[in-house]
Parts: structure tokens; sequence; C-alpha cells
């Protein structure tokens, strides 16, 4: 079993899709074994994205993901983050293919509606941030 880290980020709450977006993660057959609403401090939103730290669109981006409540989850499947990543679809939401979250609900790079875990190294780094109290 692993685990992955989802958020329904501030795009998808305003939207009013984070129902679609749990459903399709039911309806895969991944588990949900934790969830949360919450709105992000810049300091939680720079450690979730620090891989991003010297990129050109790291400001907007901290600025985006804390600019509204969003929905963080944990889940698990077999091979749970590959599962996740594949329902997303491609992170820009104009090649995503339609069929896959991203390709069906957004048309811009940053507002792509869903964060998913892209390792087991940063699923790990990711839920301790979300979820430090989570067995
Ligand atoms: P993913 O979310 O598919 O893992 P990523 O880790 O490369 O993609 O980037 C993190 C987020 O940053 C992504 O979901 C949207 C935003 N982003 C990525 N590339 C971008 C770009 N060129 N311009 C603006 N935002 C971008
Ligand atoms: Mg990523």
């Amino acid at each position: 079993m692993e685990r992955t880290l989802v958020l329904i980020k501030p795009d998808g709450v305003r939207r009013g899709i984070v129902g679609e977006v749990v459903s399709r993660i039911e309806r895969k057959g991944l588990k949900i074994v934790a969830l949360e609403m919450r709105t992000l401090d810049t300091d939680t939103a720079k450690t979730h994205y620090e891989e991003h730290a010297e990129k050109p669109f790291f400001g907007s981006l901290v600025e985006f993901i804390t600019g509204g409540p969003l929905v963080a989850l944990v889940v698990e499947g077999g091979r749970a983050i590959e599962a996740f990543r594949a329902l997303a679809g491609a992170t820009d939401p104009v090649t995503a293919a339609p069929g896959t979250i991203r390709g069906d609900f957004a048309l811009e790079v940053q507002q792509n509606i869903v964060h998913g875990s892209d390792s087991t190294y940063s699923a790990e780094r990711e839920i301790k941030l979300f979820f430090p109290d989570l067995g």
C-alpha cells in the first residue's frame, strides 16, 4: 500500500468541484484516509513547494495556493501516487488529456485544480507537512 498527498487547490474549491474530484478518487478505487479543508499560511505553502523556490512563478504560486481555502487529502492504494497523477493529468491543463481532472476542468497552468505528490519521497514529506499526526 502506498499513500499520496492530494490537494484540491483554491480554484477547485471556488468552482465547487470538490465533490467531483473526491468522487473520481473514490470511483478509481483509491481510499481516502484523511481529509481537511484549510487555508495555508505562507510558510507552509513555501515548504510544500520548496522544489520550485528558484522558479520565476514561485511567488505567484505561493500567493495562489494561500489565496483561499483548499482541501487536503491523504489517499491510499496500490501505486496511489501514480494512480492519482494519472487521474489529474498533465501539469498544463491545455495539453492534459480530456477525461483527466485537469483536462476536463482547467485552462491555465497555475490554476490546475489539483496537486498530487510525484514520488514516494515527496509523498512522505508532504503528508508529514499537512498531517503530522497521521500514523
Ligand atoms: P505538478 O503540479 O503537475 O506536479 P509541478 O510540480 O511542475 O507540476 O509544478 C507545481 C505547480 O506550479 C503546478 O501545478 C502549477 C504551477 N506551475 C508549473 N509550471 C508553471 C509555469 N510554467 N507557470 C506558472 N505556474 C506553473
Ligand atoms: Mg509537482
